[in-house]
């Protein structure tokens, strides 16, 4: 077998469940539709999506000794159906990439274990690994490497993985055979589109993150826009519907890493609207909900039972009306409002 076949089988041993190879310079539009993505706001608060835009943009930019982009797809496929919580407002709806272990430690340990291997066969040569957080535009990296498509949620999609998986970078100086770029195989399918309960898709394959639940439970500081609050139901962190609603994921391949995975039932939203700092800390250590701390976790809490409408909820929101953090306190009082209404 050649040096790419190889790396390919130990990729695929190490619990990756598919790897391609692009040249840096293989998703030449990228550049463009960023650039009409920050210049129509639709990154919102996400200040550092314009920055380095450059680099963002262009991968060959990033690092121009770089010879070939290896992309590496990690499946996190959900054992249930991750909608059932939704007719549960009493529950707290969940991410199901944030069920377990925080997948940028996993992805990028791999990663590198994946790298040391190809710097074992090619000891000169140089890599560098990404997941997520560098400015790389992953997705369409892992178009032009073949692994899937960008669908119409602008989420990758694989013929033969569906569309919960994790993607990963290497760069490398290595030269290796860059694979056929995917196609589109979306057809008149517009299941995404249509079950996003924020309208958060202007077009098909333009997503405005302003109006994405991801967004606003994840990344957005200080208070949601109200007229958006009852779009978020009970979903608390994070948002599948359209993941979720996908056809393409009868062909989805089983999680390997069960760190991803829980058995646990939903959680109350009871049970978390009471956490302070040092609850919430050890509650959620080694996950990803950790990252967006106590304050926006309970803001989004108090949403979801504004949202549920019961009136056994009201105590846990008037108990923080006079909240220390006044997003939180806001969110309480907006809660109480919807419960008086219902
Ligand atoms: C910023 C970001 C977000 C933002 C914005 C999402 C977005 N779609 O841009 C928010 C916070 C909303 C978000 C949410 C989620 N994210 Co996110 N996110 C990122 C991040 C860091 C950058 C993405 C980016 O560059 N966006 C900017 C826009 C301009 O780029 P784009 O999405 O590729 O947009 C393309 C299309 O608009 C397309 N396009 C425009 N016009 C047209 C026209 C046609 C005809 C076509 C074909 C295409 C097209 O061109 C653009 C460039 O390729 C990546 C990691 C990374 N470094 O790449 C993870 C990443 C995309 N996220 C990921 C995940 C898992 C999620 C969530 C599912 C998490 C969740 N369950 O809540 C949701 C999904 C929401 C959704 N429908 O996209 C995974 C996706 C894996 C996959 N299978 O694709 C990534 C790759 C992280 C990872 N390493 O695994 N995310
Ligand atoms: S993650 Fe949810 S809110 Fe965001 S685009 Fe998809 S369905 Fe809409
Ligand atoms: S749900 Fe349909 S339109 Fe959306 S990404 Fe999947 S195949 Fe494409």
């Amino acid at each position: 077998m050649g040096l790419k076949a190889d790396l390919e089988a130990f990729a695929l041993e190490a619990g990756f469940v598919a790897m391609g190879v692009c040249a840096p310079g293989a998703a030449p539009q990228t550049a463009a539709r960023l650039a009409a993505f920050v210049d129509a706001g639709y990154h919102g608060q996400m200040g550092w999506m314009a920055e380095r835009m450059g680099w963002r943009g262009e991968a060959q930019a990033l690092w121009p000794a770089a010879r070939s982009v290896i992309m590496l797809a990690e499946a996190y496929t959900p054992k249930h159906d991750p909608l059932e919580v939704l007719d549960a407002p009493e529950k707290a709806a969940i991410s199901v990439y944030a069920h377990g272990r925080d997948y940028h430690d996993i992805v990028k340990k791999r990663l590198k274990r994946v790298g040391r291997w190809l710097l074992e066969q090619a000891p000169d040569e140089e890599i560098k690994v990404f997941v997520d957080t560098a400015p790389v535009m992953e997705k369409p990296l892992a178009q032009a490497a073949g692994l899937g498509w960008q669908g119409k949620h602008t989420n990758l999609v694989g013929r033969g993985l569906g569309n919960w998986v994790f993607l990963g970078a290497i760069f490398t100086t290595v030269e290796l055979e860059p694979d056929a770029a995917e196609v589109d195989h979306c057809g008149s399918c517009r299941a995404c589109l249509d079950v996003c309960p924020t309208n958060a898709f202007p077009a098909p394959y333009q997503l405005d993150a302003r109006r994405c639940i991801s967004y606003l439970t994840i990344e957005h500081k200080g208070p949601v826009d109200p007229a958006l609050r009852a779009g978020l139901g009970n979903r608390i962190y994070g948002c599948d519907d359209c993941l979720a609603v996908c056809p393409w994921n009868k062909f989805a391949q089983e999680a390997r890493e069960l760190r991803y995975l829980s058995d646990a039932a939903p959680p109350d939203l009871a049970e978390l609207a009471v956490l302070d700092d040092a609850a919430f800390r050890a509650r959620f250590a080694g996950s990803p909900i950790k990252r967006i701390g106590r304050d926006r976790f309970v803001r989004n809490v108090m949403y979801a039972v504004g949202n549920a409408g019961r009136v056994d909820l009201a105590p846990f929101a008037r108990a923080l009306t006079q909240d220390a953090d006044g997003t939180v306190a806001e969110a309480a009082r907006w809660a109480l409002e919807q419960i008086g209404k219902g």
